[in-house]
């Protein structure tokens, strides 16, 4: 067997995104990605997936070209050459991120976020090679399906006129009656029995009345409102005494280890978060100020299905819960998702997934939610497969784009319907 690695693949690709609201703005018609693939001298291929924005094509080519002549099985190394690999600075000093989205942007985080499409990939060709799934890899599997939330975001019925867009056929969003309506068609479509709402984006007792709209409509599911960081102290709290009996946790109210520890403290409502605790480096003070109750994990930007194995280590050392964290995906990121998942002991809370929102995919077979679970996959590697042809065809999109969708850009999509947009500064309500 000849594990070496002798060609790697990168195809940056858009994929059909719905006009989900969030803090920044909205979400744009198309939203790029990053496919990675990784051969084998013996002709066997992984795949892996992660944000496909410059900044990271940036790092991902010379990565991509260090790979070659290395093993699949050397995921250690993968470190080794993230460290060659630089991004310039100014990517870093001027990053917007998505306004912060996921964090405080490293050029770190960066280099972990590509290292993460590298590492799934090589360990999808590691487990095709060995015969064994990904899940076997990472130790075994714990349980058989994964249970994932249902995403509700506030949204538009469309993208503003005049934008070329794939249509959907979800609706508009953008109050109780159209959230609950939402959730009602992700239950019935995917099974999906705990809902989270993306916040932070009508004055919060708007979505405090959407969250009790939700609470009466599906008596003892759980539910989770996250209006990533828009909130102040004050504002937190007293959400978190309204809402308080009705949720499972509240997700990121307030921007910032300080300010979250003075929510919890002030209030017995879980809170979790993927915004302050995003490196392992943020993790001391966060968990001794008892800031966070649950972390909410990421793959892509903590580095790996692996890293996720040791943070989910951490967190239980510290008995703080662990679930995950989703940014628009495909696919191969979802299977990904579940292959962790599924190893690790203590998952409590169903996983987040943009999944379901996503019409368009580059597998031959699409991953499927059932009583809102996905299964995991006992096929070697991932266990899923590269539709050659969708690919090309997302990749070709990305390559007539004039460079405007290029980079996510959820405020420059909302300019386009209300030119006077500016991201809110936060603290906003
Ligand atoms: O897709 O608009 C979005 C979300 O707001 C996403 O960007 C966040 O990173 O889902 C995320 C979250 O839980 O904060
Ligand atoms: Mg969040």
């Amino acid at each position: 067997m000849n594990l070496a690695v002798t060609d790697v693949r990168l195809t940056p690709i858009l994929v059909a995104d719905p006009p989900l609201l969030n803090t920044q703005g909205v979400h744009q018609p198309y939203t790029p990605r990053l496919i990675v693939e990784v051969v084998t001298a013996d002709g066997i291929t992984g795949v892996g997936e992660t944000y496909g924005d410059a900044k990271y094509l940036e790092l991902a080519r010379p990565f991509a070209e260090r790979l070659k002549g290395r093993q699949v099985s050397d995921l250690n190394g993968l470190f080794t050459v993230a460290d060659q690999v630089a991004v310039d600075a100014s990517r870093v000093e001027n990053a917007v991120d998505v306004g912060g989205l996921r964090g405080v942007q490293t050029a770190d985080k960066l280099r972990l976020s590509v290292v993460s499409g590298f590492e799934v990939a090589c360990l999808d060709a590691l487990g095709k090679a060995l015969g064994l799934p990904v899940h076997t890899l990472l130790g075994g599997k714990v349980r058989d399906a994964v249970e994932y939330s249902a995403y509700l975001f506030y949204k538009w019925a469309g993208h503003p006129a005049g934008v070329p867009a794939e249509k959907d056929d979800w609706g508009a969003a953008v109050d109780p009656a159209g959230v609950v309506e939402q959730a009602r068609r992700f239950k019935e479509r995917y099974g999906f029995t705990s809902f989270k709402l993306k916040g932070g984006v009508f004055p919060p007792d708007e979505e405090i009345a959407a969250v009790r709209a939700l609470a009466e409509a599906f008596p003892g599911h759980p539910l989770r409102l996250d209006p990533n960081g828009a909130w102040s102290v004050e504002t937190s709290v007293k959400v978190a005494r309204e809402l308080g009996e009705v949720l499972e946790y509240l997700e990121d109210p307030a921007l910032g280890t300080p300010a979250m520890a003075e929510v919890a403290e002030r209030t017995g409502v879980p809170l979790a978060t993927n915004m302050c605790v995003t490196t392992f480096a943020e993790i001391k003070e966060a968990f001794t100020r008892g800031a966070v109750q649950v972390v909410l994990s990421d793959h892509h930007y903590w580095g790996g299905l692996r890293n996720t194995q040791q943070l989910a280590a951490v967190c239980r050392t510290f008995g703080v819960g662990v679930s995950m964290h989703s940014n628009t995906h495909l696919g191969i990121s979802l299977a990904a998702m579940t292959h962790v998942a599924a190893t690790v002991p203590d998952l409590h809370h169903a996983c987040d997934s943009h999944y379901p929102w996503q019409s368009e995919d580059v597998l031959t077979e699409r991953l499927t939610f059932e009583g809102g679970k996905v299964a995991v996959s006992d096929a070697p590697g991932l266990g899923v497969e590269l539709d050659r042809e969708r690919l090309a065809v997302l990749h070709r999109r990305w390559l007539d784009d004039d460079g405007a969708l290029r980079d996510r850009d959820d405020a420059a999509a909302m300019r386009i319907a209300d030119p006077e947009w500016v991201t809110p500064a936060m603290p906003r309500w």
